[in-house]
């Protein structure tokens, strides 16, 4: 079997402590001068990244769809380069991937739709709360179709952290999708999605407690990530694979 890069994706809410962990993460494998590369989507420097950073900073309005593709096209503008380098025996280190994708479009509701809103009857009375969720505005399955087949992990971390405690860390609210409530709803959808992972054996999905002490985080990503480098370099991780396929 070949000898090749692995791909690791770290992932989780906002705030949940990706990018400190990424950079962490590239400077203890280049201190083990172990080939690697840290990415990161969206990636806001390329054209198609500066609409995606205009319209997370609110400065433009686009249709839910139009973003979710832009997303989506942000990644597949990086996947053939991300293949050559696994190939050439770099480890890729990627700050969110496509599972953000999915979680966090498939998460969206209309604005007007509260979910404990109180709903008033034609006759004036006060309907209780129901706490249902309220509908998505882009199914599930739409938003996964333009992911398919883009190159697979072959590890996710995934920064498990309450949105409550990731809401009370610096810089929380600034942008687009950073209230509790979305939060919440992108916390689940990333429980299906890890429930999908592991159903179609794309890679290894580790959960890990993000609300702990940054170095503890840290020993608990190397252990993982030491061991699916070794995979790499031993060629036990096969070829590259594909989302979805
Ligand atoms: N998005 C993204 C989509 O909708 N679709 C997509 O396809 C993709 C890829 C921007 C938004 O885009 C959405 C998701 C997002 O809403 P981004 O550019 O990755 O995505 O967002 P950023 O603002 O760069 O990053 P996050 O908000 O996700 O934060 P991180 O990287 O998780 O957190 P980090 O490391 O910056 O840490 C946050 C703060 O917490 C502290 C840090 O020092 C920092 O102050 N901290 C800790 N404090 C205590 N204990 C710990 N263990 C800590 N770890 C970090
Ligand atoms: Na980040």
């Amino acid at each position: 079997m070949s000898k090749r890069g692995a791909f690791v994706v770290i992932e989780g809410l906002d705030r949940s402590g990706k990018s400190t962990q990424a950079e962490t993460l590239i400077k203890r494998l280049q201190a083990a001068d172990i080939p690697s590369k840290l990415i990161k989507f969206p990636d806001r420097s390329t054209p198609i990244g500066k609409l995606i950073d205009s319209y997370l900073r609110s400065e433009t309005e686009l249709d839910d769809h139009a973003i979710h593709l832009l997303f989506s096209a942000n990644r597949w503008e990086l996947a053939s380069s991300i293949v050559k380098d696994l190939e050439a025996g770099t480890v890729i280190i990627c700050d969110r991937y496509a599972f953000s994708g999915i979680a966090f479009s498939a998460s969206k509701v209309a604005p007007s739709a509260q979910p404990d809103a109180p709903t008033t009857t034609p006759t004036g009375s006060n309907i209780a709360p129901t706490h249902k969720t309220p509908p998505p505005l882009l199914p599930y399955s739409w938003c996964r179709s333009p992911d398919v087949s883009l190159p697979a992990p072959d590890l996710t971390l995934f920064l498990d952290i309450l949105p409550e405690v990731a809401s009370q860390r610096a810089g929380f609210g600034g942008e687009r999708y950073e209230n509790q409530e979305h939060q919440e709803r992108v916390r689940e959808l990333f429980e299906r999605v890890a429930e999908e992972v592991e159903a179609e054996g794309i890679g290894k999905w580790v959960v890990l407690n993000g609300g702990l002490e940054l170095q503890e985080v840290s020993e608990s990503i190397w252990s993982e990530v030491k061991e699916v480098v070794r995979q790499g370099v031993e060629g036990e991780l096969g070829n590259v694979k594909r989302l979805w396929d």
